[in-house]
């Protein structure tokens, strides 16, 4: 396996809950190394950009307003295999489908406000570590 980089969120519901440390904590007892953290708040032009594939989803809307609605946190996060672990770690879109242990099971509140972000294969961590870092802040 190679080691792979991929891009993290903590989305607002994470921290408007204090949930920021627990998760940052699974992450690094997972053993991904975060390369590059930082809090922000995205402009609704940010989320609707860094969310473009699902433009035409009925849920559109809301997402963007819900990602603009709070601070956020964005890491780039590296190990072997970061794009699938970080995915499995997550756990399932629909917190109520998502495994036991997860991080999306223990935390998310609902479908939409689901605590996490990762990118979801090699091509979308290549478009959206860049939508957050330069590769100066490596
Ligand atoms: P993912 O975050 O597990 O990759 P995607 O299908 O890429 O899931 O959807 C992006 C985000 O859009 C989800 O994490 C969630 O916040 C929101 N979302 C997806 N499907 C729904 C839905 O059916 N209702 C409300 N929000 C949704
Ligand atoms: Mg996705």
């Amino acid at each position: 396996m190679t080691i792979e980089r991929t891009l993290g969120l903590i989305k607002p519901d994470g921290l408007e809950r204090g949930k920021q440390g627990l998760i940052i904590d699974r992450i690094l007892q997972n053993g991904f190394k975060i390369l590059a953290m930082k809090q922000i708040r995205l402009t609704k032009a940010q989320a609707e950009g860094f969310y473009a594939e699902h433009a035409a989803r009925p849920f559109f809307g809301s997402l963007c307003s819900y990602m603009t609605s709070g601070q956020i946190i964005a890491m780039t996060l590296e190990k072997e295999n970061a794009i699938a672990d970080w995915r499995k770690l997550m756990g399932a879109t629909n917190p109520e489908k998502a495994d036991a242990g997860t991080i999306r099971k223990d935390f998310a509140v609902d479908m939409e406000k689901n605590s996490v972000h990762g990118s979801d294969s090699p091509a979308s961590a290549g478009r959206e570590v860049p939508h957050f870092f330069s590769n100066l802040e490596f």
